[in-house]
């Protein structure tokens, strides 16, 4: 028997937890959400340790998730609709300006969720691209158009540089692990969709409740 740690990892595996994040009435399991970013930081780990700076905040935000999910009113936050709601109803979110609640699920949330928009860029930009094609580059212009307006000069400049540490687009997919070149593409033609649906759900969430910009 091969202990869950010393399997391969494999990309495809992590972007099918997306797939269980829709319910039947399209809510986003919070569970599946949290899972789905759990192997992408694994998978960003395994790019190498300049990204360290990266995957440490996006765990300390799968961890504060996680925690209101084992919380005793963990079954507010079975979707990202209930922990809107509730949130908001007992005034657990800091609208304007940083308070009471710097960690809310809503904030917390919010930052995981702009992030996938990234994701959903950068993968787009993948599956499109050709064999000459610079992951760096590719990583950069999804980032730019994306995560980067949210982020201080400071995060935007770290960042850039350690886009150019990205392995190229061969070595990037051997390390995705789905397979030659072509199932590759093809994983990603699935998987594409299915981000941008839970992205524009949240999107649509957090639009309707004026919860875009909190701090
Ligand atoms: C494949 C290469 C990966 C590139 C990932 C592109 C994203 C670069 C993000 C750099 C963020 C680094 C540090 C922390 C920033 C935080 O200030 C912000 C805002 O949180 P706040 O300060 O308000 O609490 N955090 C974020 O924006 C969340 C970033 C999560 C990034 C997860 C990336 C996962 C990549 C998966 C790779 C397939």
């Amino acid at each position: 028997p091969v202990a869950a740690e010393d399997q391969k990892f494999c990309l495809k595996e992590v972007l099918d937890t997306f797939k269980l994040c829709l319910s039947e009435n399209k809510e986003v399991y919070l569970e599946h959400y949290v899972a789905g970013w759990r192997g992408l930081v694994r998978f960003l780990n395994s790019l190498g340790s300049v990204f360290g700076f990266i995957s440490k905040d996006a765990v300390k935000k799968i961890q504060i998730l996680v925690a209101f999910l084992n919380d005793e009113n963990g079954s507010q936050y079975v979707t990202i609709q209930s922990m809107v709601k509730y949130e908001l109803e007992n005034e657990l979110v800091d609208l304007t300006k940083c308070g009471k609640y710097p960690e809310s699920g809503c904030r917390t949330l919010l930052r995981l969720h702009r992030a996938l928009r990234w994701l959903e860029l950068f993968l787009e930009r993948l599956r499109t691209s050709t064999e000459d094609s610079k992951t760096s580059v590719m990583c950069a212009e999804a980032y730019n158009e994306s995560l980067a307006q949210h982020h201080i000069w400071m995060i935007r400049k770290a960042a850039n540089l350690s886009f150019c540490m990205l392995p190229g687009r061969p070595a990037f997919f051997e390390v995705m692990n789905v397979g030659p070149p072509e199932q590759v593409l093809a994983m990603l033609g699935e998987a594409i969709p299915l981000i941008s649906e839970v992205y524009q759900i949240t999107e649509a969430l957090y639009a309707q409740h004026n919860l875009l910009d909190l701090p």
